[in-house]
């Protein structure tokens, strides 16, 4: 297995190239989605959060991400002596429609296979989504982690409604008349992933591009009163049950799978490496869960790691590991300072 780091969009520069490289990182996943755009409270030094606001306004409908631009970050990478993974999430704007099923579903349904596309030229191997529509939200802060160091948590369900213009909890239109989104059944949200899965695949298969699913994070039955698709581990069968080809695959998030109420993590590792689905895993530790949960230091919390890292040697897991979020650690770069310790601490255990 390999080792990766992710970096948000306002983090592509040489600088976090060069740190990933010396924190003994191969790998990069890229998100190209500015999540903290116009984000009244989502500071941009830590993971996106935000209030019932969201995170921030999405990228422009009409602008889609160009192949010169995924090859010159994919240059500049390489040149860093790093390789580019995978791109992490489409931008609301590109893609709202797909999840709300709105009128301008199919014209997106097209921009989104024109984006896999480009991937597939650039030769970028990997695009992670997360099909849902309330997204990460419902978060709180506090001094969660060792020695109170500031992390993410969860103390109970957000069911307030989506407002109209909001998706992804991101803004998409700002004008948006008043409302709020219509409240849908977890059977209309599978189809709707059925229907994109069937429509992208195709795309995905020809240019060589694996497709990533992410676990719905908070797991929950129901965020803002919107159903979730993946919110215990056995879930994910249903994606597999859509379409068994290779290239649809998981972005597993082991923090994700550790906030879950049932089944178990190691079998759920074990099970999706050895039938090939994990395309890269996002590595976090919390305690609790939903919905009651605090994110941990990689080496406090409920997930026992090196169990896990074992579980990926039997199998021979070949793809790549990144830290997901971690604590904020108290000095000059609080962001940079988790990274390191987990990386450091992943680094050991995988080599
Ligand atoms: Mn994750």
């Amino acid at each position: 297995m390999k080792l990766g780091l992710g970096l948000y969009k306002h983090m592509l520069t040489e600088e976090n190239y060069a740190f990933a490289r010396q924190c003994g990182a191969t790998h990069l996943v890229v998100h190209l989605v500015d999540y903290f755009r116009a984000g009244r409270e989502n500071p941009k030094g830590n993971q996106p959060t935000g209030g019932d606001a969201g995170w921030g306004l999405a990228g422009d409908p009409n602008r889609l991400w160009r192949l010169e631009e995924l090859l010159a970050i994919k240059d500049q990478i390489n040149a860093a002596g790093l390789e580019l993974e995978a791109v992490e999430n489409f931008d609301p704007a590109h893609w709202h429609d797909v999840l709300l099923d709105g009128p301008e579903r199919d014209r997106q349904i097209e921009n989104l296979k024109t984006i896999v596309r480009r991937l597939g030229t650039a030769g970028i191997p990997i695009m992670g989504y997360n099909f849902s529509l309330a997204g990460v939200c419902g978060r709180i802060s506090g001094p969660f982690a060792r020695g109170g160091a500031i992390s993410v948590g969860m103390d109970g369900p957000d069911e307030s409604p989506i407002p109209n213009g909001m998706i992804w909890n991101m803004v998409c239109d700002p004008s948006a008349p008043e409302g709020t989104l219509p409240e849908i059944t977890h059977e209309q949200l599978w189809d709707r992933l059925a229907r994109f899965l069937r429509a992208i695949l195709p795309t995905a298969r020809e240019v060589g591009v694996r497709l990533a699913a992410h676990p719905d994070d908070p797991p929950l039955p129901k965020m803002r009163r919107q159903p979730r698709l993946v919110y215990q581990p056995r879930m994910y069968d249903r994606f597999i049950e859509i379409d068994p080809s290779p290239h649809n695959q998981f972005e597993l998030c082991l923090g994700t799978l550790a906030e879950m109420t049932e089944g178990d993590v190691y079998q759920a590792v074990d099970r999706y490496c050895r039938q090939g689905r994990i395309a890269y895993i996002h590595v976090r530790n919390v305690t609790g869960h939903v919905p009651s949960y605090r994110e941990t230091f990689i080496d406090e919390g409920d997930l026992d790691m090196p169990r896990i890292i074992d579980i990926l040697k039997e199998n021979r897991f070949e793809g790549v590991l990144i830290p997901d979020h971690t604590p904020q650690m108290t000095c000059s770069a609080p962001w940079h300072a988790g990274m390191a310790h987990a990386l450091g601490y992943l680094k050991a255990l995988i080599s």
